[in-house]
């Protein structure tokens, strides 16, 4: 399986609101020639992690098939961030839109000195990431840890907030 997690907290690129950028980046997404959108998870509200006065984030995953190998594929969200008007800048800022590779089949390199690092280094510290992939990849199972998403998510420390936006 071949993972890619979602997430913005800030309008931009003539949308409104994160949940509308969210919605459009996954748009173009699907219209990728190289990349075949397979499951979409629903988007979901989450208080930013760490906890700040940054605004809440819309977030949600999706499971793509792609023959593009793992940086390739890195480099294509990136393209689609800056479309969105993205600047990276300082780790964990507010974003328009920012798009992670969470995982890409069995892969593991998550101590690798280039990027993409996987699976993502910190997928099992985060409710926003775990929560949308039981919507689409319940079955996943870490490479490193072989725990599925079920499992992961019960072992989360409580007091992440997230729901699901209607
Ligand atoms: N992304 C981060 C840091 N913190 N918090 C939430 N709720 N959602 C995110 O997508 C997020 C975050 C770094 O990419
Ligand atoms: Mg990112
Ligand atoms: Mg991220």
């Amino acid at each position: 399986m071949i993972l890619v997690a979602i997430g913005s907290n800030l309008p931009g690129a003539g949308f409104d609101t994160p949940r509308a950028v969210c919605l459009a980046a996954l748009e173009m997404l699907e219209r990728d020639p190289d990349i075949r959108v397979v499951a979409r998870s629903r988007l979901f509200e989450s208080a930013p992690v760490p906890l700040s006065d940054q605004p809440w984030y819309a977030n949600g995953a999706v499971l793509v098939e792609t023959a593009l190998p793992p940086a390739a594929l890195l480099a294509r969200l990136h393209e689609i961030e800056a479309q969105f008007g993205r600047v990276r800048q300082v780790r964990n800022e507010a974003r328009v839109l920012d798009l992670d590779l969470l995982a890409y089949h069995d892969v593991q390199n998550d101590r690798a000195e280039v990027p993409p690092l996987l699976p993502h280094p910190r997928l099992r510290e985060r409710a926003f990431v775990l929560r949308p992939l039981l919507d689409i990849a319940r079955d996943w199972c870490h490479p490193g840890d072989s725990r599925d998403i079920p499992a992961l998510l019960a072992a989360l420390s409580p007091g992440q907030a997230l729901h699901p936006i209607r």
